[in-house]
């Protein structure tokens, strides 16, 4: 291309900046055959020559830049930054995000989607927001999208393969990490592959729900654990290359505000339920409702178990979500785990809807449906997922 061709593409793609209609996938299959090739090249240069015509779906195929950090972002305009990206996926400078060939998952009680449909105790693997298989539900598990995405090539979590998938067990905290892992390590054989392809870890909540504030787990004793469930990870040949997706903690205050008005909650359940140090003392003694539901920042005239609900929320987010996020960080950057990312969701907030009405206290069916959403718009694929975009 000469530099008259390259300026008047520049002019072009100013002119070009019309926004998109949000339903096609950016994939880069701009004529839409099912590949990602030469042709689709030769559209894209002809469109911003003003030699050819897009429809607003084909332009949408071919949004699929910018980049941030190697995972499309598509920002509703086709121009040449759009192009260039194109031209590294023709000729295999670049790959998008793949769905992994399998799926396991670590966790506590989450993750076995405890009393999700308001039974005490009654574990529900199959409503869970990263293993879960049920499809008469509205969980739109991680596991559920894979499947979409990738039927041939994805090793789907159901009934019958859930032992092997679904690690998480009841009542565990970062502790029981490092034979969650051993776990997976000594199941993967029954995978096609032989290895895993994804990791999804959500351990901490019970080492923050305690007794009271200084019963959590000592954070210098929850980064070692966490290290050696990482550690682990990395010394297997079978787990080191997989997709590693650690969720922060969620932002469990809220099932507090969801909930504090309900009077079986308040008496029967939450007198049950470990985690005192959020739940005891339920009267909403805030200030004013603006309070209630901003508990990074303290009111004049919060009472004393509004101030320690907050000061319970901010631990999480100031010491034990920053350990997740920075310890892994270290094993990415060292090599040792390349394929791990932190996934925080702790702007996720739990209504009354999203924790169940037995416990009061774990994800409800929409609870993990909210969940499985924030955790998926968060992964590499779920960031180019049209649904992810509103
Ligand atoms: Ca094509
Ligand atoms: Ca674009
Ligand atoms: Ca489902």
């Amino acid at each position: 291309m000469n530099e008259t061709g390259i300026r008047l593409i520049v002019l072009l793609c100013i002119c070009c900046l019309t926004s998109l209609a949000a339903n096609a996938v950016n994939d880069g299959d701009i004529n839409m055959d099912g590949a990602v090739s030469l042709v689709d090249l030769l559209w894209g240069t002809q469109a911003l020559l003003g030699q050819r015509t897009l429809t607003l779906e084909q332009e949408q195929h071919g949004d699929v830049a910018p980049l941030v950090t190697g995972i499309p972002r598509p920002d509703g305009y086709f121009n040449l930054g759009d192009l260039l990206v194109i031209t590294r996926l023709v000729t295999g400078l670049y790959a998008f995000p793949a769905p992994p060939a399998n799926q396991f998952n670590i966790g506590d009680s989450i993750g076995e989607g405890e009393a999700a449909n308001g039974t005490l105790g009654q574990a529900h693997h199959e409503k869970v927001w990263s293993t879960g298989y049920s499809g008469s539900d509205n969980v739109n598990s991680l596991n559920e999208r894979y499947e979409t995405i990738a039927p041939l090539d994805y090793h789907e979590n159901n009934a019958g393969r859930d032992p092997v998938f679904n690690k998480a067990v009841s009542g565990s905290d970062m502790a029981d990490f490092v034979w969650q892992v051993q776990n997976i390590i000594a199941s993967v054989a029954q995978t096609p592959t032989g290895d895993a392809g994804m990791v999804t870890v959500l351990l901490g909540s019970n080492d923050v729900c305690a007794s009271s504030m200084a019963a959590m787990t000592d954070p210098g004793l929850f980064e070692s654990q966490y290290r050696a469930g990482l550690d682990v990870l990395a010394a297997s040949p079978v787990t080191r290359d997989a997709q590693i997706h650690v969720s922060g903690i969620p932002a469990i205050y809220f099932l507090w505000s969801a909930k504090h008005n309900n009077f079986w909650c308040r008496v029967f359940a939450w007198p049950f339920v470990p985690c005192e140090n959020l739940l005891d003392n339920p009267d909403n003694d805030c200030a004013n409702s603006t309070s209630k539901f901003d508990p990074d920042n303290d009111y004049p005239g919060d009472g004393v178990n509004c101030l320690r609900r907050k000061q319970f929320h901010r631990i999480i987010r100031d010491t034990y979500n920053p350990i997740l996020r920075d310890v892994l960080d270290e094993y990415i950057q060292s090599g040792d785990l390349t394929n791990a990312g932190f996934i925080d969701i702790y702007d996720a907030r739990f209504d009354s809807r999203h924790i169940n009405s037995g416990d009061c206290f774990h994800p409800s069916t929409d609870g993990h449906a909210l969940l499985a959403d924030a955790e998926w718009c968060r992964t590499a694929l779920g960031s180019i997922d049209p649904q992810c975009q509103n």
